[in-house]
């Protein structure tokens, strides 16, 4: 066998041997990666061009919507439900006197049970309504800060060795574990709110069946296809609007002013809950990769089959289909971004998470603010990446990439701090 022809082979072998053996292969070579054309952002399924704001809000923007709907995240069960809130803390002094800690217990009722979600904030002290930052929580609202009256989750949490969680329940030594990721003081020093919502409350992540969480109360089959229900990360982007909900009726709040933020699978879940409710005026995506902010055509990194192969509850079952097949995906990741137009939208990456594909997440960033150009808002104007740490921010769109491993650090926050005081027009 000539050379060539002996590395092909083997090439060739090794791929199917991992797609045989379920192993798998990341590619982090960027001249692997495949020639791809992406789906017409600003083109409805009738072929005709979309070149105003009116045809993009009422036509294009529905048809994308219901691509990610059916065919990626899922959809959010047609059934009844009713809400309650009861706020079960208020007032209590912290962050140095600064802010307040408020409790806010939200209950979902359907006729086959009842759901308690616990939302968590610290309120800068103010005689006006203020900003807030929306965000989920990956160990329990206890583990964003060692404040001793935050509540400890009382649902399903993933044990951690590290952070002494056995039992897949918290206990008080979790409290400020995950601290050094969130800076709430930075955060009321600029005279913005945090709320926050441990995740496994809304839908515990791991594969049963979608017995638990919300999953398990708000159900319908009805149409008899199974494909279409809601995965993972739609029930979290769900439970964000619920929580929504709640945050409009509190005269604490600049409803209008709401920021939706989250980590990687959270990141995941804060874009497609900026996709879907509208009153999220500012969507943050921190390193979502894969399903996020990243381009799946680009195949960088994590690709559509194994992000479906280690984690079959967070998509839909018809996302399955473009495992390896991703050039048949009728949407790609920067009409995700396109949702939010024109709200803001800002991303952000990091160097060495090349799992995430920060290049993917910039070009998805790129190609979807063209379409903010519709409502004489700029586009980010450069295709090419930017230099680490030194964002680029065009009006409504904003993007960095920092230095650092798959985090959320005091830079990243720092950037959000700044650019949404831009947006809420607090400078
Ligand atoms: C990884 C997953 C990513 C990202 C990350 C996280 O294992 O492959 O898509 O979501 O988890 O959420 O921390």
């Amino acid at each position: 066998m000539k050379k060539t022809a002996k590395s092909l082979f083997l090439i060739t072998f090794i791929c199917l041997s991992n797609l045989v053996f379920g192993q798998f292969v990341a590619n982090y070579d960027e001249s692997k990666v495949p020639e791809y054309s992406l789906p017409e952002l600003l083109v409805l399924e009738n072929g005709k061009k979309v070149k105003t704001a009116g045809v993009w809000e009422n036509k294009r923007r529905p048809e994308i919507l219901e691509l990610f709907q059916n065919e990626v995240f899922g959809k959010v069960p047609d059934v009844s439900y009713e809400l309650s809130f009861q706020v079960i803390k208020d007032n209590i002094e912290a962050i140095n006197g600064k802010a307040i800690l408020k409790e806010v217990e939200i209950t979902v009722s359907t006729s086959e049970g009842k759901l308690p979600i616990n939302v968590l904030f610290f309120i800068p002290k103010s005689n006006k309504p203020v900003p807030l930052f929306l965000t989920l929580n990956f160990y329990g609202n206890q583990s964003i800060h060692p404040d001793k009256n935050i509540s400890l989750a009382k649902s399903w949490l993933r044990n951690n060795e590290e952070f002494g969680i056995t039992e897949n329940k918290s206990n008080e030594a979790t409290r400020g574990v995950r601290a050094y990721r969130w800076e709430v003081e930075e955060i009321i020093d600029n005279g913005l709110a945090l709320a926050t919502i441990y995740y496994g409350d809304i839908d515990p992540d791991f594969d049963d069946g979608f017995k638990n969480g919300i999953h398990g109360i708000l159900k319908d089959d009805s149409d008899g296809n199974k494909n279409d229900n809601w995965g993972s990360i739609a029930a979290w982007a769900w439970g964000l609007s619920r929580a929504m909900d709640y945050i409009v009726t509190d005269a604490d709040f600049d409803k209008d002013k709401v920021a939706v933020m989250g980590h990687s699978r959270l990141g995941k879940a804060a874009l497609w809950a900026g996709a879907t409710d509208k009153r999220f005026a500012l969507t943050i995506s921190n390193d979502s990769g894969c399903g996020g902010a990243a381009l799946s055509r680009r195949k960088f990194g994590e690709t559509v089959w194994r992000i479906n192969d280690s984690f079959p509850h967070w998509f839909c079952g018809n996302f399955k289909k473009y495992s390896d097949q991703e050039s048949n995906l009728p949407v790609d990741q920067h009409m995700l971004i396109a949702l939010m137009a024109p709200r803001a939208i800002y991303v952000a990456s990091a160097e060495d998470d090349q799992w995430a594909d920060p290049r993917g997440e910039y070009l998805s960033t790129y190609y979807g603010s063209q379409v903010y150009k519709l409502f004489n808002e700029k586009a980010l104007s450069e295709q090419k990446m930017p230099n680490i740490e030194s964002p680029v921010v065009a009006s409504k769109v904003g993007y960095h990439i920092r230095k650092g491993k798959h985090d959320v650090t005091p830079y990243d926050w720092q950037q959000y701090i700044s650019f949404a005081r831009s947006c809420f027009g607090l400078q």
